[in-house]
């Protein structure tokens, strides 16, 4: 067990006890019963290991007799490694636990996959790059950017092909924007589904990205003022992947983007070069974004008519529901994880909305009969993750945590019974009601459904 002194003294983190294929393999489709058994057997014998040792002292005690700070260990009367010993840095052989992963049996092949960003062990709002989601229709490639290029078409006075070195010669910007998948927190519209915050909405990141602004670009093409209505983006991975975004929104704060947290673009994420649509679903951020075309109505795509949008009760879909309402969510303490005692606990979390900043977030540790507001840490940023604070003092009784969101606009993030009561559940999309964390009297913290 290894101490993590800003989560492990008073929580286990799950990735730290928890046979990582508990997590994974429990789908929306559930498990057979012999899986199941299995599971239970490898996680009651993982969380024994845990058990014995819990049963020293887990809050801070009086110093005395710890080996640890009276022994000087070898670290502290040895020569340490060199500069540049890693000429790209990697975190810590302890932290090996943090892991992007992806849900077996979600899609049949891991090309067109998800792997889901750990939530639970991050700080802060910004999202490590190795670990931002990836979204995959047809798998990733590392593309030579020398070879890279843009084309804009269509209704333009020039039709013009950038490379690389063309695009970054323009005006740049730096902003901080979160990117959620559409289908984040699918598997929970009928029922709970999965155990972690890491699957259950760990379809999100935030970055900070750098480019240049698409309008930039655009008038440099002369569009059509007149007849230009929307654009479509189009993808240079073998999906070809293609969106359609409107003119309003594409001439606003959409970037054609390089640079991810002060760096080039991971190829997972794009590289070299992806759209961000600040606010929009993560479908519309085309990554290896190869051409864009400006024209006078919406493309008739197959691909945009089936999906990434909502199922409706009476039979219907409901389309160009691209924007990622308000939603939050508690990182800390999250389904896996155990706390370790009765006592003083810092909730945490995160909280976004595609329109604009968060205005507040409630908190209840007793199913959503009574809320305290809680800390926005800064910098609150317009469609980007803010995270929350609030102290708690958990009485080691049975109890049920969440968080509601409130945006800018005044929007309410809604309790999934209320959700369903207007999209009902055939949906995939755009599911960001509140989500809900028991706490056993045990520790344990699972993931429920309560209203
Ligand atoms: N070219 C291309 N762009 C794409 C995709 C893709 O498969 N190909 N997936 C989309 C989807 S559905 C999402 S949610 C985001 C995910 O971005 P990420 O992999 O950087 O997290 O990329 C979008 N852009
Ligand atoms: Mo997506």
């Amino acid at each position: 067990m290894t101490d993590r002194s800003k989560t492990g003294r008073v929580l286990r983190a799950p990735e730290h006890f928890v046979d990582p294929g508990l997590a994974q393999a429990i789908t929306r489709d559930g498990l057979n019963e012999e899986r199941r058994g299995f599971l239970r057997k490898s996680f009651l014998a993982a969380s024994a290991a845990v058990g014995a040792a819990a049963a020293t002292p887990a809050l801070a005690q009086v110093g005395e007799g710890d080996p640890a700070i009276l022994t000087l260990p070898a670290h502290s009367t040895s020569l340490g490694k060199p500069v540049a010993a890693n000429p790209y840095g990697v975190p810590s052989k302890y932290e090996g636990n943090l892991q992007r992963r992806e849900s077996p049996g979600l899609t049949r092949v891991s090309q067109a996959s998800v792997a889901f960003t750990p939530l639970q062990g991050l700080f802060g709002i910004i999202t490590p790059s190795g670990l931002h989601f990836e979204r995959h229709h047809q798998g990733w490639q590392d593309i030579d950017p020398s070879q890279h290029r843009l084309m804009i078409n269509g209704l333009v006075k020039q039709s013009k092909v950038y490379t690389m070195d063309d695009l970054m010669r323009l005006p740049s910007v730096s902003r901080m924007h979160f990117i959620e998948c559409g289908a984040n927190t699918a598997m929970e519209w009928g029922n709970v589904a999965v155990p972690t915050v890491q699957y259950s909405h760990g379809m999100l990141s935030c970055s900070e990205f750098t480019g240049v602004p698409l309008s930039v670009l655009l008038e440099d093409c002369g569009y059509d003022k007149k007849n230009g209505k929307f654009v479509l983006a189009e993808g240079a991975d073998g999906s070809s992947m293609t969106r359609t975004i409107d003119m309003s929104r594409a001439l606003d704060d959409v970037l054609v983007a390089w640079g991810m947290n002060g760096e080039m673009l991971r190829p997972e994420n794009g590289y070299p070069l992806r759209l961000v649509v600040p606010g929009v679903q993560g479908v519309s951020w085309v990554k290896w974004l190869r051409r864009i075309e400006v024209g006078d109505q919406p493309w008739a795509s197959k691909d945009e008519a089936v999906h990434y949008i909502d199922a409706m009760p009476d039979g219907s879909y409901r389309q160009y529901t691209s924007i990622q309402e308000c939603k939050s969510v508690i990182t800390t303490p999250s389904g896996g994880q155990t706390l370790v005692g009765q006592g003083f606990y810092n909730i945490t979390g995160l909280a976004w909305s595609g329109r604009g900043r968060v205005k507040r977030v409630d908190v209840s540790a007793d199913g959503g009969r009574t809320w305290r507001t809680a800390r926005l840490e800064g910098p609150v940023l317009p469609k980007c993750l803010t995270r929350f604070n609030i102290d708690w003092v958990w009485d080691g009784g049975p109890c049920v945590l969440q968080s509601r969101a409130v945006d800018e606009t005044g929007y309410v993030q809604p309790k999934i019974n209320e959700l369903r009561a207007v999209r009902g559940t055939r949906s995939i999309y755009h599911n960001n009601a509140i989500q809900s964390w028991q706490v056993a009297a045990s520790g344990e913290v699972s993931n429920v459904q309560v209203y």
